[in-house]
């Protein structure tokens, strides 16, 4: 019999198509969010889920899901599963890392230009029929060239945001928890510091860190009061690496000059005083969010996926010891 897939969402190019030449799948044809009760309907009868981070994937789904194997996840962050559970489980869990790496980056940058130009509340301006003279203090911003970055996270996100630096001929800092090789740093023209002398020093701060533990409100009253007042925040990581009330309270207090927020602490909810301020870019968790990138991490999920339902070893996953007591 042919095993059983679910895929949570949408998902894009042929991938449907494709799995269904080795499986027999079922679709989130209402592609709306699904509640934990109706995800563990369509699942406990699966061998495989493609899922997303809006799919909470815990203990208690996965001892429901009792003939699941592998959880194919669409994304590289994996916050949103219970790894451990997963691996007390004997379920897989795979994710898409490198392919949303360059696009990512690519947005890390947007938001960092658009929050440093005031782009978002230009364009509000002028669409609102105000801009009736040029005026020489019209949405005065912050020069990008020749500043400081500050790269919080220098792992393939990070690394691909520092080398876009290069254009701008910008000082790069990093501060990351594990050395980085000595070869990638001199590549990169990065220099690692100490995440307080990155704080006070940087003009821009990119946050590329996974959301664990130790990173959970990394950005707090007390490391907002060590930033310069010009300074400008982007978080294409994880919301909650930011306390965003905290954040509200330095974009109000000036303690900070602006932020570009991609991710937030309690999706889909955003900090409603946040919503109030023009010095916040705010844009619904997107930096992956290109037409190509959007298939390749389809490909890569599906690829996990079909690799372990055929008893393959799949390209990318996060839990290799079920690999391994699978094969023992
Ligand atoms: C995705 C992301 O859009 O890959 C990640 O970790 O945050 C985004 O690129 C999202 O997770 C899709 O599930």
């Amino acid at each position: 019999m042919a095993p059983r897939v679910y895929v949570t969402r949408h998902v894009f190019g042929d991938t449907v198509e494709r799995l269904k030449r080795d499986a027999e799948v079922r679709v989130n044809s209402s592609d709306r969010v699904l509640p934990k009760s109706e995800l563990i309907g369509h699942l406990k009868d699966a061998d495989g889920a493609l899922t997303m981070v809006t799919d909470v994937i815990d203990a208690e789904l996965l001892a429901a899901a009792a003939k699941l194997k592998v959880v194919a996840n669409f994304g590289v962050g994996i916050n949103h599963i219970d790894v451990a559970a997963a691996t007390r489980a004997g379920v897989i869990v795979t994710n898409t890392p490198g392919v949303l790496t360059e696009t990512t980056a690519d947005f890390a940058w947007t938001l960092l230009m658009a929050a440093a130009r005031r782009v978002v509340e230009a364009d509000r301006f002028a669409r609102s029929g105000k801009f009736t003279a040029w005026d020489p203090k019209l949405f005065v911003g912050h020069d990008i060239y020749g500043k400081t970055l500050g790269i919080v996270g220098l792992g393939r996100i990070g690394q691909a945001v520092a080398r876009r630096a290069a254009g701008f001929n910008m000082r790069i800092l990093f501060h990351n928890p594990r050395p980085i090789p000595e070869r990638v740093i001199k590549e990169l023209g990065v220099t690692p510091v100490s995440l307080e002398e990155l704080l006070r020093v940087s003009d821009f701060i990119s946050l590329h860190v996974p959301l664990l533990p130790e990173t959970k409100h990394l950005l707090n009253d007390r490391t907002f009061a060590l930033m310069k007042p010009a300074c400008i925040v982007v978080n294409t990581s994880r919301g909650p690496v930011v306390d965003e009330k905290a954040l509200v309270r330095a974009l109000k207090g000036g303690k900070i000059a602006a932020a570009g927020l991609d991710v937030f602490e309690r999706e889909p909810e955003i900090e409603p005083e946040l919503l109030e301020l023009d010095n916040a870019v705010i844009v619904p968790h997107i930096a992956s969010a290109s037409h190509e990138t959007r298939i390749r991490m389809s490909t890569m999920a599906a690829d996990n996926l079909l690799a372990v339902l055929k008893g393959n070893r799949p390209p990318h996953f996060v839990n290799p010891e079920v690999w391994d007591n699978r094969r023992r």
